[in-house]
């Protein structure tokens, strides 16, 4: 990598404004040998995140020219947000392509990996997405990643460019740095946006050139409602997989980002499986209670958002939406939750902020049943 962009972020480096993305300071640019920029060496060491305004029309833009210049795209989806990550600028760039879609983090869910696949396979149907190859990996554990190299010399022995492609905090460099051995110098984060320009690297054995793009940003996720430490909190390291009981009288919240309220034509209580970030509190209230205190004003106790990004978020326009859930069926909450119809069939309504996804699918919880071996 020259010394003119980060091999972090990929932003070209500058020296005039700390402000700014890129800056570095002029002795570490001329002193050492691997330098990265200042926001990328806080994320790195002290995990400390520099707010920068990410603007999507712009990445768009960004990647568009990665794939433009490849010969195949590993399209990154996580597991956890996989109806989010189908977003329409990245389908459009994709017509035409040579697409291998990678699932990442399939980690968080005690689920086996070919049954994970088969659910994909199914949605991915219904997507109508060509795609050449799929392969399901955990970055964490290193699970799948030797077979993604396998996947790609099927096709394609040597010499061609590829591009990491995918919503923001899918686990892109994530997976680059695996492909690679460890060996790069992308940073990785928690924090949504890490990766803000293409970076080009080289896996030497087969001259393949993969570049890393940044994340595009799903605005139907909460997390891109919500401050950056928030943000962190909603983005799973582990899931908690709990049954919650939403009584009759009663509104169940996730956090103060979205409430529940079910109904079943024969029980006064509905059980529910939840899958939601470990982060996140919920807690149930009775109806009445709940309008009271709901106008403008989210209990202390029920976190994500916090005191910072609380009043931006309840002054968002909602959305309620009431859906039938067979048993065996789910309902993904935006970057949020699963919620599974395990036990009876449920009607469920559901009051969120107007641009977040509510999608109703086959359950993926279900598949939990099975002893993972990993
Ligand atoms: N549990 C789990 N976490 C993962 C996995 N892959 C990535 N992560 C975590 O997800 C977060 C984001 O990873 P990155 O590799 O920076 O994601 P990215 O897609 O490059 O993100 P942007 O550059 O922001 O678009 C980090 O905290 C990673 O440790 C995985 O397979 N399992
Ligand atoms: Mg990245
Ligand atoms: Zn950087
Ligand atoms: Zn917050």
């Amino acid at each position: 990598m020259s010394k003119i962009h980060c091999p972090g972020c990929g932003v070209r480096f500058q020296i005039g404004n700390k402000e700014e993305v890129g800056y570095i300071h002029e002795d570490v640019l001329l002193e050492d040998h691997n330098p990265i920029c200042e926001r990328c060496y806080k994320l790195k060491h002290y995990s400390q995140n520099i707010l920068i305004q990410n603007n999507r029309e712009e990445t768009i833009k960004e990647v568009k020219q990665a794939v433009g210049n490849s010969k195949v795209v590993l399209y990154v989806v996580e597991i956890f947000d996989f109806e989010v990550s189908f977003d329409t600028a990245i389908l459009e760039m994709l017509k035409n392509k040579k697409v291998i879609l990678i699932i990442t983090k399939i980690d968080l869910l005690k689920i086996h990996p070919t049954k994970i696949a088969a659910w994909v396979k199914e949605r991915v149907r219904e997507c109508k997405l060509d795609i050449l190859e799929m392969a399901f990996i955990s970055n964490i554990s290193q699970y799948g990643i030797n077979g993604v190299v396998r996947k790609i010399e099927k096709f394609y022995e040597n010499n061609i460019t590829m591009s990491v492609i995918g919503v923001t905090n899918s686990g892109k460099s994530s997976f680059i740095q695996n492909l690679l051995g460890g060996k790069t110098n992308l940073t990785i984060s928690k924090f949504s946006g890490t990766t803000l320009k293409n970076v080009s690297q080289t896996m030497k054995d087969h001259n393949y050139k993969i570049i890393d793009t940044p994340g595009i940003i799903a605005h139907d996720r909460v997390i891109e409602h919500v401050c950056s430490n928030c943000a962190v909190k909603l983005t799973p390291t582990k899931l908690k997989v709990n049954d919650i009981k939403i009584k009759r009288e009663n509104v169940f919240a996730i956090g103060g980002l979205a409430k529940v309220v079910a109904f079943s034509s024969h029980e006064e209580t509905c059980v529910f499986e939840m899958a939601i970030s470990n982060h996140v509190k919920t807690l149930s209230f009775n109806r009445k209670n709940w309008e009271k205190i709901d106008a403008e004003y989210i209990p202390e106790k029920i976190t994500p958002p916090c005191e910072i990004c609380k009043k931006r978020y309840t002054l968002l326009d909602k959305k309620t939406e009431k859906f039938f859930l067979k048993k065996g069926e789910e309902l993904y909450i935006g970057g949020l939750a699963f919620i599974h119809a395990k036990y009876h069939a449920a009607e469920i309504e559901i009051e969120v902020p107007a641009n977040i996804k509510v999608v109703k699918r086959n359950s993926l919880l279900r598949l939990s049943r099975v002893k993972v071996i990993r």
